[in-house]
């Protein structure tokens, strides 16, 4: 058992706000390690695949409504659905890389008013990460890029509320900042070096987010 934990995969999760270069770092990421011959593999929340992805797909686009309490239990839902795939793929030594997890499902939330508490519950017990790469925009940076806007979350102002909530969130002893103002070269440079100490350091076996 030793012996698997020391060798077992690394969980990496990139969280932010939106348009911070989350996707786009996540698919740089992968391919790096991927080409030093690392097993890897990406992860996204929400995976709009599956029968609850679909639900949340729906919800996001506008085309349906759910409370607010039911969307929120439907994203943990979405993340529980993959933890035995996600389990066995790290116990077998390979690194995932994830875009989002439950400190979006909570910042999000509670952006709406809903308790912070409450939010948190469903989503603990998850496996924690081994490191989070919270990414930060500086200034209307996220506002001027690509397809921002299109979703039902993509407002300014309630932006700046889930940044808020991210920064309560925020855990200094495996959560690591990000700058993603610079090159999309440059950010992927500051992302692969804090990478390349997690992989070379002995994590222990699996842990549980918030127990
Ligand atoms: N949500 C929730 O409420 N509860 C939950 O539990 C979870 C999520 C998991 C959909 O998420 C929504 O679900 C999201 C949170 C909520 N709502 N909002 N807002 P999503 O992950 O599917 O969202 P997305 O559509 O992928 O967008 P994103 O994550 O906001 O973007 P990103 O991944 O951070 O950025 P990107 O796609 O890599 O880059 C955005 C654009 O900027 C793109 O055109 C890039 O080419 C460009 N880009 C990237 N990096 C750079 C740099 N460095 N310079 C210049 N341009 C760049
Ligand atoms: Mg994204």
């Amino acid at each position: 058992a030793i012996t698997m934990a020391a060798r077992r995969g690394k969980l990496i999760v990139f969280e932010g706000c939106d348009r911070s270069g989350k996707s786009t770092q996540c698919a740089m990421l992968t391919d790096r390690l991927r080409k030093d011959g690392h097993k890897v593999e990406q992860l996204k929340f929400p995976d709009r695949t599956t029968s609850i992805g679909i639900m949340i797909n729906n919800y996001l686009a506008n085309k349906e409504d759910q409370s607010d309490e039911v969307i929120h239990l439907l994203f943990s839902a979405n993340r529980w659905e993959q933890m035995q795939k996600m389990s066995k793929l790290l116990l077998g030594g390979t690194h995932l890389v994830i875009d989002r997890y439950a400190y979006s499902g909570i910042a999000y939330s509670a952006a709406k008013g809903m308790d912070l508490h409450w939010c948190r519950q469903p989503d603990v017990g998850l496996i924690k990460p081994d490191r989070v790469i919270y990414m930060t925009l500086t200034g209307d940076k996220a506002s001027e890029r690509a397809d921002f806007g299109g979703e039902r979350y993509e407002k300014k102002e309630f932006q700046a509320k889930v940044e808020k909530v991210f920064e309560q969130l925020h855990d200094p002893t495996y959560w690591q900042v990000v700058n993603g103002d610079g090159s999309i070269n440059e950010v992927h440079e500051d992302v692969f070096k804090i990478v390349s100490e997690v992989i070379s350091t002995d994590c222990g076996p699996l842990n549980k987010l918030w127990t």
